[in-house]
């Protein structure tokens, strides 16, 4: 945690060696002979910090001061990544930070490489806030970001000896964090527990006990926008460091009781990207973070005052919900305005409304949360009294729309027992918003279809978006300068539908040649990146084939890894020709939640499929196959530009967008795709002729399900599917052991609640396309040129201007 000093102006590199080495003189308390990388790492990361103070200030200043209506995103996860190369593009220091540490004696990358990354995120929706803020800075509005400082970020994954997942604890801030900025003079108190009683007419809330939120200020520099917003990310202390009465009793432990209780709040990440039970601890994040949040843009916008007009709140903050997550918001705020600040009902719920915004980002009814309302009654008791009321309040209003008694029973939002987060955000914001053209119109006609059907006009679609900074800028710099080059200016990278002027130069050969040659670049250097991190040897003349995200069952890494042990046995048997065989390198990456059985036995599979297929002199030069450990942001941005093939395999009506389908067009891999989440858009964009469709549609699927699926049936009807279930249930992958993957096995014959038996035949027979297409590098080529040339739209920029018009009805700063 570091003071932001004087502000800076811009400098040159010796100046700004200068800067680094006053930083390592007087902040580290080394000299510059002494430092090491990760000294200087932190030196040049508070260097950079000071040039963008200045801004800082500005921003916030004007956020407060002018009239532009600001946002809240608030998220239980910011999957941010390293922070220095972003910060350097954004200040515009980067060639001053090259030349000052090699002039200090380092090479760039390895100050970079330095950096912890920061896990503060599962994986898609913690990512998604972060390009949001990267963006929402970028195009100047003004925003803060709220959320969780934890302790703890998504466990580190290892694997063990039987290819078994092993998670180790993320304590990243084990070394010195120059990013954030505590700030204990903005703390807030956030009370649980206790009981409401009535005093003088009016209900009281008597909590039995309080944490103190401290915020850490995390700057969040736009590109060429001078803007520089706050992510504010609180953590949880304790009032009571000692009890020490206890203490004098020799009662260590339960002296410092409270504030274990207190600060274990922001400990830890859950490592659940879906949820199915309630825990105690989570609500208390989520109430936690939420509650900090609203007192401190009321203390933001209304400084000083202590009787605020806070009608006017929804005239100066939108808030985001990223999800159910921070759904108790709502009930909150009505509190605030109604407990703290004397407002009457109607006018308590009329700024409420106005105020949130909900996000969902699922299709599983399961991930949709629902609360105990004795959980809630317990550790928020007011809160569960506000909700009863919302609840009596929509009841009524659905009554006079003329919803029937059945139908309104079913829309809920406190059931007696329970409390639908989904539907209470719902009802309780002004609109509500899919990730994907798709996922939007399924959550009208299924998910929330009662809610549509009440308030149709409530309801909008978003399509996610990725910041190009970080995915293409920084990932990829060899094919930013080709796009550079090719449309003779650097401004798409701040306006990425400008890569449509890339089109005409896809029929350009030279322009196409000139691609491959940067993804095989790319190749090369993810080759190095593999022997660094992993020891691994790997063939760059290979086809990489990649499908990295979380592993869930409906993802279908089955499906990848079903085809895989069937390709391998047709190289086996001698099914197919040597020279039929197209040499591919299929990497994975992927966490599962560590309670999550089917898909922890997936990843030992995977693992073990590539200690067989990667050992056998039969296949060396035409298969390989390596699970990657601790997939993350780091991970994504070297693989990423390397791939050619990516997968987005998910049972279609499952993914709710996706946004590494966007990343990995932008980058120029091909995708093999289903018709789901944001995959429908963009092969719309790309061109059906640019994109290897297959599978079932969503109709299909629902009607597959509706005739009664048997999974067995595709088993006993595609030989390639048989022969590579019946290889791993007869022990090839587990030493002749025919038990290790039995509830695999017996999951995909007679469940296989995802259909990856049914969409096995398709997907084995679109590989011969892929691979006659790879054979000839010019048109493969030309197809990943028109990929980036028409992925503009995933730009999360775009994204932010759709929140903009259809949802915030804000803009930047004047
Ligand atoms: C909730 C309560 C308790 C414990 C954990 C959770 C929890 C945490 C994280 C539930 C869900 C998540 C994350 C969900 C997620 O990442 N969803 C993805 O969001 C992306 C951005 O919109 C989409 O692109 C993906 O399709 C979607 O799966």
């Amino acid at each position: 945690m570091t003071e932001i000093t004087a502000p800076k102006s811009p400098v040159t590199s010796a100046e700004f060696a200068d800067e680094i080495r006053e930083q390592l003189k007087y902040s580290q308390g080394v000299t510059a002979e002494q430092a090491t990388a990760a000294d200087v790492y932190v030196a040049a990361a508070k260097a950079v910090r000071n040039h963008l103070a200045d801004a800082w200030f500005t921003t916030q200043a004007d956020t407060v001061n002018g009239n532009t209506k600001a946002v809240g995103y608030l998220s239980a996860e910011f999957l941010m990544g390293k922070q220095l190369e972003n910060a350097l593009l954004n200040a515009g220091l980067t060639e001053q930070f090259d030349e000052a540490v090699k002039s200090l004696g380092f090479q760039p990358k390895d100050i970079v490489d330095a950096e912890y990354e920061p896990g503060l995120g599962n994986g898609g929706l913690g990512r998604l806030a972060a390009c949001f803020i990267d963006s929402l800075a970028s195009l100047g509005v003004p925003a803060f970001g709220y959320g969780i400082q934890y302790k703890y970020g998504i466990f580190k994954q290892k694997f063990d000896e039987d290819g078994k997942q092993v998670e180790t604890p993320d304590y990243w801030l084990n070394n010195e964090e120059p990013w954030g900025h505590i700030d204990y003079n903005r703390d807030q108190k956030v009370s649980f527990g206790g009981e409401v009683v009535e005093e003088d007419g009016k209900k009281v809330w008597k909590p039995a006990w309080s944490v103190r939120a401290v915020p850490v200020d995390y700057l969040v520099p736009g590109y060429k926008s001078q803007r520089v917003n706050t992510l504010r990310l609180w953590t949880a202390k304790s009032y009571d460091e000692f009890d020490l009465l206890a203490f004098n009793k020799s009662e260590y432990m339960d002296a410092v009781k409270p504030q274990v209780k207190a600060e274990n709040i922001s400990k830890i990440l859950y490592p659940e990207d879906s949820t199915k039970v309630g825990k105690e601890l989570r609500l208390e994040q989520q109430y936690f973070f939420v509650s900090a949040s609203l007192h401190d843009a009321i203390r933001v916008f209304y400084p000083g005052q202590d009787k605020p007009d806070l009608t006017t709140f929804p005239n100066k903050i939108t808030f985001q919900l990223n999800d159910t997550h921070p759904v108790i918001g709502i009930p909150e705020l009505m509190r605030i305005l109604i407990d703290e600040y004397g407002y009457d009902w109607d006018t308590a719920w009329g700024v409420t409304q106005k105020t949130f915004n909900y996000t969902c980002h699922t299709l599983l009814p399961e991930a949709l949360e629902v609360w105990p309302a004795s959980l809630i009654g317990e550790l928020l008791p007011r809160h569960l009294e506000i909700i009863e009321k919302i609840n009596e309040q929509f009841e009524a209003e659905l009554k006079a729309k003329g919803v029937d008694e059945a139908t309104a029973k079913d829309m809920a939002i406190y059931t007696g027992d329970s409390v639908r987060m989904a539907y209470l955000a719902t009802y309780g914001g002004s609109h509500v918003n899919g990730v994907a053209e798709l996922h939007s119109q399924l959550l009208k006609d299924v998910t929330l279809k009662n809610f549509s059907d009440a308030y149709p006009d409530k309801f909008t679609n978003v399509t996610n978006g990725v910041t190009p900074r970080r995915f293409v800028k920084l990932a990829n710099p060899g094919l930013s300068d080709l796009i550079t080059e090719g449309l003779g200016t650097d401004k798409w990278v701040s306006d990425l539908e400008m890569l449509e002027g890339l089109v005409p130069l896809a029929q350009d050969d030279e322009f196409v040649k000139k691609f491959a040659a940067v993804k095989a670049a790319n190749k090369h250097a993810f080759v190095g990146f593999a022997k660094d991190h992993y020891g691994l040897d790997i063939d760059e003349n290979t086809m990489f084939n990649t499908m990295v995200k979380r592993l869930h069952e409906y993802k279908r890494q089955s499906l990848k890894i079903l085809a895989v042990i069937s390709k391998y046995a047709a190289i086996k048997n001698g099914t197919v020709s040597a020279d039929d065989i197209l040499p591919r390198t299929v990497f994975f990456g992927a966490k599962a939640a560590p309670g999550y059985y089917l898909a922890k036995m997936t990843i030992q599979l995977i693992n073990n499929v590539s200690k067989v297929v990667n050992n056998d002199p039969d296949v060396k030069g035409k298969l390989a196959v390596h699970m990657l450990p601790n997939y993350n942001i780091e991970m994504a941005q070297n693989l990423i530009p390397a791939t050619e093939l990516d997968e987005q395999i998910s049972q279609a009506g499952k993914e709710a967008s996706g946004t590494g389908n966007m990343k990995f067009a932008l980058n120029g891999a091909l995708t093999v795709g289903t018709l789901d989440g944001a995959n429908v858009e963009i092969r719309e964009r790309v061109g059906a002729e640019n994109f290897f469709l297959f599978g079932m549609t969503v109709e299909e699927v629902d009607k597959l399900y509706a005739d009664g699926y048997n999974p067995a049936k595709y088993y006993e009807a595609d030989p390639r599917l048989k022969q590579a279930i019946d290889l791993v249930a007869g022990g090839t992958f587990s030493n002749g052991d025919r038990n290790a993957y039995a509830p695999l096995v017996s999951d995909w014959l007679t469940k296989d609640w995802f259909m990856t038996l049914a969409d096995f035949s398709a997907y084995a027979d679109i590989q011969a396309e892929i691979e006659k297409l790879y054979r000839d590098p010019l048109e493969w080529n030309r197809k990943a040129v028109l990929n980036v040339a028409n992925s503009g739209f995933f730009s999360s920029d775009r994204s932010i201007e759709d929140y903009l018009e259809r949802i915030w009805h804000t803009g930047p700063l004047a």
